[in-house]
């Protein structure tokens, strides 16, 4: 009786007039009746995830070219839950049907850590007689255990434990005053927890001891600046006025601007997901991307020391950029008009959560567009550019991990990632020196060499899902100087090699080439350039990683072994780590590799591919990154190149254009309104309003 109920609300869910888009997030009501119909037959599990489980590709296309015509995809929920003695579910719930379509129990993983587990071990942690002591070794008396706090990360990996039981590795801090940093105050001592029977079950402790930091605390927030002198007071205000409001519709979740249209997914893993990108080319619709999102990233530490080895954290498949993500109505640092997306999750005791405003919409002025003076006369065009931004911020312990999807009115899509809040430290005893494996960034405070390599996943649609990836690099000719080819010796083109297998697609970064990626679509050719339509990732920031091959992130992440790997697609594919990530050794590695291994001559001619990038930055810590770290942005670029056939942002409206004729006769061509503002750049005539109207 209570399953038919469900399936009743299942359907009615589904059924109502307002019906999610197949690519929506699950909302608090789906995620409410999953857990229901899970509690049906299985009461004693709580929830690690419930999320949308999404269509298949190949359905949800025929859906999109014929939604009248081809059933809707069902909503479906994506569920991991954790039983009894530490087991895993891996199921899907059709919440149309009200029922459970999988449930399998998964052996020899372990789900990602929630923020709840990581709230937890604080209070276990400081009441543990053995940490109470190791306290008590650096300098931290009993009756200040409630000065002690821990960061607590997943244990990453740990031969001596392996992967059957949950823990977590405790990074150790203290606060002399609750105000204070506790990044200034690092312990040298490291518990590892059991989740499953909440306590400490082992304390790494190093060979040489670093007593408690004796250094007086340095903070950033407001009251601290204050007491050290107040703020600066030369800032004029920049106020962002919309009076017209913003040029972008929002529908559901489906975001209209300036030619593009998308479709705004979010999950606990890879926070923003895009999809069904296209962009409206002189009224024919064209898609570019099916699908695009952050899909895995991974912060190895460079400091040889046990246990440091462990800290390199997989914040997307450890913990969650969705889990993770900030609510931006307690500081959101977009200005302008904003419209906001909220989040839905589950709770560990399968009760729904939202975090309200976990996405920012909004539109930025992007200097300028194009430009052009003809020196004969200084008639001159200048136009200038807006962007689009979609965003979301998450905090993964220390770091704070700013995600911004830009879109750009000459077809370009930019990923920008900003890193900023606080570095991960450790202790350092008085005259020890923190190099090579580190620098001293504030007195008695170590910080270690580290990566931040993220991994791009684009699911490319170029006209179409078939396409191509090529590897673009600047080579100069090779006839010798002299020769009839090349007699003197200039010559140079673009040289593009093919990804005709996977194994092919693994390739790295050459900065030394300039080297790009083409996603092109051959069976469409540009009637200027005569070649397939493509768009190119153009992306400057590609360290190699530096664990070296054999070593455990190597083979852990093997994602960030090549700057770039393709594969054919495939609807399981989404995490280029593994699904589960915490606590995997590497042995065998999951994800990208074990794909490719599984056909490495497949062909990846003219067909339906995916292509993953990874890029980041090395971050050599220095005494401005703290005691809290200006945002370093790192930027990605997708690029149309040959997909349009001219500058696709012609028509919008300049800021101020005149022609030869024009200035001849001495009529000012248009003067927009944006410039027409600006006392310093045109004087008093062009506070009046310009005079192309006089
Ligand atoms: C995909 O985008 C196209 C073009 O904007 C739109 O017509 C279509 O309805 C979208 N499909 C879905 C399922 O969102
Ligand atoms: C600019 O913004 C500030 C604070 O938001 C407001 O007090 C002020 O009136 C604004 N000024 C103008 C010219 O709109
Ligand atoms: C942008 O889309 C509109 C239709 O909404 C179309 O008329 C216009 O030509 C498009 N602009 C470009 C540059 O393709
Ligand atoms: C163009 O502008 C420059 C700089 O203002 C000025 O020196 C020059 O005379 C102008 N040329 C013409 C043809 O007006
Ligand atoms: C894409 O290529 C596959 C073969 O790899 C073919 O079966 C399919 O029909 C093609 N799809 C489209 C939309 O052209
Ligand atoms: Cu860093």
């Amino acid at each position: 009786m209570v399953l038919e109920r469900l399936q009743q609300m299942a359907s009615h869910l589904t059924g109502q007039t307002n019906r999610p888009h197949p690519f929506d997030p699950l909302s608090t009501e789906e995620i409410a009746a999953a857990v229901a119909i899970v509690g049906q037959s299985h009461p004693d599990v709580f929830f690690n995830t419930v999320t949308l489980w999404e269509p298949r590709k190949e359905q949800m296309m025929r859906y999109v070219a014929s939604p009248e015509n081809v059933p809707r995809p069902h909503r479906v929920a994506d569920i991991v839950a954790i039983g009894r003695g530490s087991k895993v579910f891996d199921g899907t719930v059709d919440l149309d049907e009200g029922k459970i379509v999988t449930w399998d129990l998964t052996e020899g993983v372990q789900p990602l850590i929630t923020m709840e587990d990581l709230q937890i071990v604080e209070t276990v942690v400081r009441k543990d007689a053995k940490v109470i002591e190791q306290c008590g070794i650096v300098g931290i008396p009993p009756q200040d255990m409630h000065k002690v706090y821990c960061d607590p990360w997943t244990i990453g990996y740990d031969e001596r434990f392996g992967s059957g039981v949950r823990l977590q590795q405790a990074l150790m801090y203290y606060r002399p005053h609750i105000d204070d940093s506790q990044y200034t105050y690092p312990l040298d001592f490291c518990p590892i927890y059991n989740s499953d029977t909440q306590e400490i079950i082992h304390i790494d402790i190093p060979k040489v001891r670093r007593p408690l930091n004796t250094a007086p605390p340095t903070n950033y927030h407001a009251e601290a600046i204050k007491a050290a002198g107040g703020f600066r007071t030369d800032l004029k205000p920049i106020n962002i006025t919309q009076p017209e409001g913003v040029s972008f519709t929002v529908d559901g979740r489906t975001v209209k601007w300036q030619n593009w249209s998308c479709h705004i997914g979010f999950n606990y893993r890879e926070g923003i997901v895009l999809s069904n990108v296209t962009f409206n080319d002189k009224g024919t619709v064209r898609p570019i991307f099916w699908r695009i999102s952050l899909a895995e990233m991974v912060v190895p530490y460079g400091n040889p020391e046990r246990p440091h080895h462990r800290k390199h954290a997989f914040d997307l498949g450890e913990y969650g950029g969705g889990y993770m993500t900030n609510s931006l109505s307690l500081g959101c640092d977009c200005k302008g008009a904003i419209h906001y997306l909220d989040a839905a999750f589950v709770s560990r005791n399968g009760d729904p959560q939202t975090i309200k405003n976990a996405i920012c919409i909004h539109e930025e002025d992007a200097g300028i567009l194009f430009k052009h003076t003809d020196f004969r006369d200084n008639s001159t065009t200048v136009t200038r550019a807006r962007k689009l931004l979609i965003s979301q911020i998450f905090t993964a312990a220390n770091y704070e991990y700013c995600i911004y999807w830009i879109l750009h009115q000459d077809g370009t899509i930019q990923l920008e990632i900003k890193l900023t809040g606080i570095l991960n430290t450790y202790a350092l005893n008085p005259g020890e020196s923190a190099a090579p494996w580190g620098t001293e960034v504030y007195p008695g405070v170590n910080a270690h060499n580290h990566q931040h390599l993220f991994c791009l996943r684009v699911d490319p649609n170029i006209d179409g899902p078939n396409n191509t990836i090529s590897i673009v690099d600047t080579v100069a000719a090779d006839a010798p100087v002299g020769s009839e080819e090349n007699f003197y010796g200039n010559a140079f083109y673009a040289k593009k090699t093919k990804v005709e297998t996977m194994k092919d697609g693994m390739s790295d970064y050459d900065g030394a080439s300039s080297r790009t990626w083409e996603m092109a679509n051959e069976g469409k050719i540009n009637a200027y350039s005569k070649k397939p339509v493509g768009y190119k990732l153009v992306s400057r920031e590609v360290p190699k990683l530096l664990p070296k091959e054999g070593s455990l992130v190597w083979k852990r992440a093997g994602f960030a072994r090549h700057a770039v790997h393709v594969t054919k697609y495939s609807d399981e594919q989404i995490h280029p780590a593994g699904r589960h990530v915490p606590q995997t050794s590497g042995e065998p590695s999951q994800g990208l590799p074990a794909w490719i291994a599984a056909d490495p001559e497949g062909s990846l001619v003219n067909t339906d591919v995916v292509l993953w990038h990874t890029f980041g930055l090395t971050h050599f810590p220095a005494p401005e990154d703290y005691p809290v770290m200006p945002a370093e942005p790192m930027t990605v670029l997708l690029r149309p190149r040959g997909f349009f056939t001219e500058n696709p942002a012609m028509d919008v409206p300049p800021s101020y254009s005149s022609t030869p004729s024009q200035v001849a006769a001495k009529k000012q061509g248009l003067t927009g309104v944006v410039d027409s503002l600006s006392r310093l750049a045109f004087g008093g005539a062009a506070e009046k309003g310009g005079s192309n109207d006089a």
